[in-house]
């Protein structure tokens, strides 16, 4: 099977084939093609800097078999209320003061509930008006709802497709990966820009890796961000005792990924706290230019702010303005 060249003007749809293809190339070769693919897009020297923060916290009624906010996992998650929008709004000031461009909020439910999503919805507008770009990642939307989303002023909405669509059952059974899609086509339907990714380390195959970039590369639009999570391994989840993920493997989908989606920022998300900065590195020459930025994840710990000034300086590189 051909790999499609990069170079052709109309976005090319592609194959779970063709996208295994380019995760089997000699890694030279797939660096090489990568870092041509971003040059053609980006300054390689920038990196989109985004700050999370759950303003929801466990108790979720899904089963997703990686995460630790489930509330069927015994994962020592403390299951909270939704934030007070003051507390929010403070949080996304300091994250502002450290440098974040967006700011994602994420809450632990299977969707929202309306009046629930009222308190976004100012949550939303008060983080937009300290001149940050809003994120949200609530869980399955309607349209009605994404249109509410899109009146307060929401920038971009996270949902993940997660892995292939043939692995997705072995994750996730409480949802189908249909209603991923549902989801994510109200979100682009209401003119909000899409943010989706998946994870990698669940012990899906090269192939599952593949179907993973190729839906996403496939979607009708592809999503503006792609976040390229590695799976954290949280004691009490049904993948617990995952293998530990490969650094080169991870780096040949973050590859394919820009390689795919040359005018999404990718971002190298969950997982970095575990990674060598050789591996971040690399990460970065294959094309990932985002960052997740800040002590904390949603309920994990992320790279520290410290850890990633150094690595800026080292790397010479620097937060996109
Ligand atoms: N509940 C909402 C949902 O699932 O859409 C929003 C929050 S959920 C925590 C957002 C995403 O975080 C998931 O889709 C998954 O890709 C990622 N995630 C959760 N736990 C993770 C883990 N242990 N390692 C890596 N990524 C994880
Ligand atoms: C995404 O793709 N990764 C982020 C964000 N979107 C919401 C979440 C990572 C969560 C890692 C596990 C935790 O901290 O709970
Ligand atoms: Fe719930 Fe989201 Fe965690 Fe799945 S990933 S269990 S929907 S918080």
């Amino acid at each position: 099977m051909p790999v499609p060249d990069s170079h052709i003007a109309v976005e090319p749809r592609w194959s779970r084939e063709a996208v295994a293809a380019l995760l089997a190339l000699p890694f030279p070769e797939l660096l090489y093609r990568a870092q041509t693919v971003h040059r053609e897009n980006f300054d390689p020297t920038q990196v989109q800097i985004s700050t999370l923060l759950s303003i929801k916290t466990g108790g979720c009624p899904e089963d997703c078999g990686y995460c630790p906010q489930a509330a069927g996992y015994e994962t020592g998650t403390k299951a909270g209320k939704l934030m007070q929008v003051e507390a929010v709004l403070a949080e996304a000031r300091a994250a502002k003061e450290k440098g974040a461009q967006r700011f994602c909020m994420g809450a632990a439910w299977r969707s929202p509930k309306d009046h629930d999503l009222d308190t976004v919805c100012d949550m939303i507008a008060g983080v937009k008006g300290l001149g940050l770009e809003t994120c949200v990642t609530l869980g399955m939307l309607t349209g009605p709802q994404t249109a509410k989303l899109k009146v307060a002023g929401l920038d971009y909405y996270n949902h993940n497709l997660d892995t292939s669509p043939e692995y997705y059952g072995k994750v996730i059974t409480t949802r189908v990966y249909q209603d991923r899609l549902d989801t994510l086509s109200h979100v682009r339907d209401a003119g909000i820009n899409v943010c989706c990714g998946g994870i990698v380390g669940m012990g899906e195959d090269e192939g599952d890796r593949a179907g993973l970039i190729a839906a996403l590369a496939s979607l009708p639009t592809p999503p503006e961000s792609v976040p390229i999570n590695a799976l954290v391994a949280v004691e009490g989840t049904p993948l617990a005792k995952s293998a530990p993920l490969d650094a080169i493997d991870f780096v040949r989908v973050v590859a394919a990924a820009r390689i795919t989606m040359p005018k999404s920022y990718v971002r190298l998300s969950a997982g970095r706290e575990a990674m060598s900065d050789e591996a971040q590195a690399l990460c970065f020459l294959a094309g990932a230019n985002s960052i997740f930025h800040g002590d904390k994840l949603l309920t994990t710990k992320n790279a520290t702010v410290s850890h990633d000034d150094a690595l800026f300086a080292k790397l010479g590189m620097r937060a996109a303005s």
